[in-house]
């Protein structure tokens, strides 16, 4: 029986202006931008503990979200009917892959041999899944973070046995996304920073952390895995104070230890803001570096301060990650997965589909919108020219460091007053309402 009655078939595509209530408005996998189809641009992922393991309970209330195909128990039978469930939502919501924590996708067991067993039995059946419908692992990981024994972190715990449990499970982890065909595996420090400073010793958790990294990779050498590490920054909550806190600092902490060979970023957009950024300023920190791995979509209520994890819906938002991604030739083995839950007033099944629908929308109107600003030109244009004074003897010298401050001190005392020409922001960002 279909977990999803509601919707027949694949969500059909609509004219923009349509009063159809589930319908792709905007969204066309196989139309091409700039070349390429937007599927391929987009890469959508669903993730499996939001769509799949979100009941919607918050701190002050029970879940909400109605489940018919879930009995509610830990059991192994449960486990398994889900992957179907979420497999025809993938398939009828039109997305190519997905992503999971070994957790989501099979219970923990009394012992970590029997948690290693129920996510062997499942194996099987994600496998299957992914072969009869052509979906994709964009990534695995762990959870490390909801057990009452990371209540002080994994890789950064105090306790060395709580180190090794944790070691232990991302093996696993790794081998089960090694065995899905995964495109990549993502570390997110869950509980891995700190609440007070008066019983930490941070330098410790640090380089604790930075050897849990170099086994991880060097475990992936071993089995076989090509699919690409990814870190992802987020700067508290749950910690009042995490280790991978934003890009730069996670950028810092992997050359620190040299892990920036074997790890890219993998940047959510409500982290960013938690972080006081804007999600273009974290996105622009890890391409610049060559690290822009792939991206969590979502978005937050900027004045709320918490990781709210909601539908990224607005097109000035999308256009602007878009552009970025753009900018850099496109994803490779990342792509857009919506780290995303609906709200706890959303709860009936077919709210998992107007959610992804008016994000992925979101995301071809931010593409095509991406796409029209980079043919208009104009803004390019600008940034290069301001940069100009750069391209002269002076500005290659400096470039290139031939240069001292001996001779820029003879050169700025024979020259007159520099002159410098407006930024002319608001005509920029007048530009950019043009296409929105
Ligand atoms: C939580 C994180 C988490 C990671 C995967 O805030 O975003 O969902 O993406 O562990
Ligand atoms: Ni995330
Ligand atoms: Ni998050």
């Amino acid at each position: 029986m279909a977990a999803f009655p509601d919707v027949p078939g694949p969500v059909p595509f609509a004219e923009p202006r349509s009063r159809t209530e589930l319908a792709f408005r905007h969204y066309r996998p196989d139309e091409p931008v700039e070349g390429k189809a937007m599927r391929d641009h987009l890469r959508f992922a669903s993730c499996y503990w939001h769509t799949m393991r979100n009941g919607l309970a918050d701190p002050f209330g029970a879940p909400t979200a109605h489940m018919p195909w879930d009995d509610g128990s830990g059991s192994l039978d449960n486990a398994k009917r889900r992957v179907g469930v979420f497999f025809e939502f993938l398939e009828k919501c039109r997305i190519d892959r997905w992503c999971f924590h070994d957790r989501d996708v099979a219970p923990e067991g009394r012992t970590l041999a029997e948690s290693h067993r129920n996510l062997d039995a499942l194996v099987p059946v994600m496998k299957q899944a992914q072969a009869s419908s052509g979906k994709t692992l964009l990534w695995g990981t762990a959870c490390l973070f909801a057990h009452p024994r990371y209540a002080s972190g994994a890789a950064t715990s105090p306790s060395v046995s709580v180190f090794a449990y944790a070691a232990a499970q991302v093996k696993k982890a790794l081998e089960v996304t090694h065995e899905l065909g995964g495109e990549g595996y993502v570390f997110w420090g869950g509980r891995e920073g700190y609440l007070s400073l008066w019983n930490t010793d941070m330098r410790r958790e640090r380089e604790h952390l930075a050897r849990f990294l170099h086994m991880a990779v060097e475990h992936k050498r071993a089995i076989g895995f090509k699919g690409q590490f990814y870190i992802e920054p987020k700067p508290r909550e749950p910690s009042v104070h995490q280790y991978d806190s934003d890009a730069a600092a996670c950028l810092a902490f992997l050359r620190e230890f040299d892990l920036l060979p074997h790890l890219k970023l993998n940047i959510e957009t409500n982290h960013a803001t938690l972080a006081g950024h804007t999600m273009e300023h974290e996105l622009t920190v890890a391409r610049d570096a060559g690290a822009l791995g792939s991206i969590d979509a979502n978005t937050g209520t900027e004045h709320c301060g918490w990781d709210t994890d909601e539908f990224p819906i607005d097109i000035r938002l999308t256009s602007k990650i878009m552009l970025i991604v753009l900018s850099m030739g496109g994803f490779t083995t990342g792509g857009l997965n919506f780290d995303a839950k609906r709200r706890r007033e959303s709860f009936e099944p077919i709210d998992l589909f107007h959610s992804h629908v008016a994000g992925m929308d979101a995301f071809a109107r931010g593409l095509k919108i991406a796409a029209a600003i980079r043919a208009d030109g104009r803004i390019a244009d600008f940034v290069a020219r301001r940069y100009r004074s750069w391209d002269s003897d002076l500005g290659r010298a400096v470039e290139a460091g031939t240069t001292s401050l001996v001779e820029l001190e003879r050169i700025a005392l024979a020259a007159p007053e520099p002159q410098l020409e407006s930024g002319r922001q608001e005509w920029l960002e007048a530009i950019v309402q043009e296409y929105l």
